[in-house]
């Protein structure tokens, strides 16, 4: 079963990015990208065929391709980004994805960002967050029901997103910080918290069995491998600096259509 992942290259203009939680620092553009790179080819060695989307100069945050779509088996749902200046992000993700999907559309007022947007078997979580709001949900919901996926939206604190928060690490394990959401959400999966040191641990990418994780959060990393999961280290510090983690960089997907 091959999967595709769609990336899209580091945009000159990073350094104006959106920022929410952390302040301005000076990102070093020849890193960033030599760093995307290798996140890149660590998709690869993990199995994924890439599809490299150019880059868009004007676009500070158009490498963070994750908030653009959510990708499921059946659609690919086109967000409208919670930031006015990401709204544009979204067409050239749409095309990059109608060979392979039907295209469903979230409209005015919905806003959404991918990164919101934790799928778990057939549950999708949705950020309640400065970039999602409830019409989204509502929004979700109807499109998706067809589909037979139940969407909950939830209360995200402190964070950007709700992947900051939570990610799936194996099929019913999530890796949590439990002080940005409340983590009884997710009574019924397993647990691993991050490190109390590591507030921004919590975003990892699964790939199959692997998990692509940062190399910035040993101590959460030696939790993951305690409890059986296979990780792949990577080093995107620049794009941390611009707010962006392992899940935005790539919308990853099961060819078909
Ligand atoms: C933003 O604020 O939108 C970007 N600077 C970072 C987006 C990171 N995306 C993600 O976590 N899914």
């Amino acid at each position: 079963m091959t999967q595709h992942a769609i990336t899209r290259a580091v945009s000159a203009s990073l350094g104006e990015c959106e920022l929410t939680h952390q302040n301005r620092l000076p990102i070093d553009l020849d890193l960033a990208r030599q760093q995307h790179a290798e996140y890149e080819a660590c998709l690869e060695r993990l199995g994924c065929v890439l599809i490299q989307l150019p880059e868009k100069p004007e676009l500070p945050d158009a490498v963070f391709v994750e908030d653009a779509a959510v990708v499921l088996d059946e659609v690919a749902l086109i967000t409208r980004p919670g930031a006015v200046s990401r709204r544009t992000e979204t067409e050239s993700i749409a095309a990059a994805l109608q060979p392979y999907r039907d295209i469903l559309r979230i409209e005015s007022p919905g806003t959404v960002d991918g990164g919101d947007v934790l799928l778990v078997g057939k549950d999708i979580y949705v950020g309640l967050s400065s970039r999602s709001n409830e019409q989204a949900v509502s929004q979700m919901q109807q499109l998706l029901a067809p589909y037979n996926y139940r969407v909950h939206g939830i209360e995200v604190h402190g964070c950007l997103h709700l992947k900051s928060a939570v990610t799936a690490v194996s099929e019913n394990t999530l890796l949590v910080n439990p002080d940005w959401i409340d983590s009884s959400t997710f009574a019924r999966y397993e647990i691993i918290k991050v490190h109390p040191d590591e507030a921004y641990g919590a975003n990892g990418l699964r790939i199959g069995e692997t998990v692509i994780y940062p190399v910035t959060f040993p101590r959460t990393a030696e939790r993951l491998v305690q409890r059986g999961i296979r990780i792949e280290l990577v080093d995107l510090s620049e794009l941390a600096k611009a707010e962006g983690a392992v899940t935005c960089c790539s919308l990853v997907f099961t060819k078909h259509k």
